[in-house]
């Protein structure tokens, strides 16, 4: 049983409708990181920092799988308990498409989390720093995503499936924000064939075997097929 591990970004999703983070014209080309996706600019502004995730909730809500998240979902079911999708991106994009076990390792806009006690519940559509947590009463309620600085989820799970992994691929992310940009060369390390999809080479894209350049849409389904 060969054991498979796909890492997905922003890219993956960009022919959804939902913007990148750092193309041209991306999401940190009209908000500043440290004003929106710190834990110190929430305890700054926090409607600020609401109204962004908000409006990103909002845009997600709209947006429908693509042909690369359901070329993924075919693959799973074609072999299943083989193929693991790790991905950094908060939509739901991928369970749309039907894949099951999605790792979210910088979480998703769909939930929310209480800054005071832990609690996670899903999010409204317009959350809002009065929010009282279902399960404390305490008005912290932040959405529940990795912000720079805090440690993403799930890490030993995924490095345990890195681990193991026979195949990594990453699909549309630009191998700038650790620790996902580590993950090829965790792989590698383990004997992985390590293969990047991605319209350009990416920042880590050395510590790859093999890329495979073009829109995730166009390159995904005939690679996974
Ligand atoms: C297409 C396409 C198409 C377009 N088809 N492709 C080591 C060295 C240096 C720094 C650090 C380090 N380790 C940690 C750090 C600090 C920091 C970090 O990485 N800083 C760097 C910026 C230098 N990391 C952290 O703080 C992380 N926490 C942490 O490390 O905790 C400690 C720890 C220690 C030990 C072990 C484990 C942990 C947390 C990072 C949290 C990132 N959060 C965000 C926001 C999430 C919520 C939200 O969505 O608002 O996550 S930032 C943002 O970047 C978001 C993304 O998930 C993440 C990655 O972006 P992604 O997906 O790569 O998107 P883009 O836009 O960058 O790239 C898109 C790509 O797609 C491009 O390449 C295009 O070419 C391509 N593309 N269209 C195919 N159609």
């Amino acid at each position: 049983m060969e054991k498979i591990v796909i890492l997905t970004g922003a890219g993956i999703s960009a022919e959804s409708g939902l913007g990148t983070f750092r193309d041209a014209g991306g999401i940190w080309a009209e908000h500043r990181i440290e004003d929106v996706a710190t834990p110190e600019a929430f305890a700054r502004d926090p409607d600020r920092v609401h109204r962004f995730y908000n409006a990103r909730r909002a845009q997600a809500a709209e947006a429908r799988p693509n042909a690369a998240h359901l070329a993924l979902a075919r693959l799973q079911a074609a072999h299943p308990g083989e193929v693991v999708i790790v991905t950094q991106n908060v939509d739901a994009l991928h369970e749309a498409a039907g894949s099951p076990g999605v790792i979210h390792m910088h979480g998703q806009l769909a939930r929310a989390l209480c800054a005071a006690c832990g609690h996670r519940w899903d999010a409204s559509p317009e959350m809002s720093a009065a929010d009282a947590c279902p399960s404390c009463g305490v008005r912290a309620c932040r959405p529940d995503v990795v912000w720079f600085g805090e440690m993403p989820y799930r890490m030993e799970e995924i490095l345990d499936h890195l681990a193991g992994a026979d195949l990594f691929a990453a699909v549309g992310t630009s191998g700038h924000v650790y620790p996902a940009a580590g993950f090829a060369s965790e792989a590698a390390a383990s004997g992985a064939h390590c293969v990047e999809i991605n319209l350009e080479a990416s920042a880590v894209a050395a510590d790859f075997d093999e890329a495979r350049q073009g829109p995730a849409s166009v390159v995904v389904p005939p690679w996974v097929a």
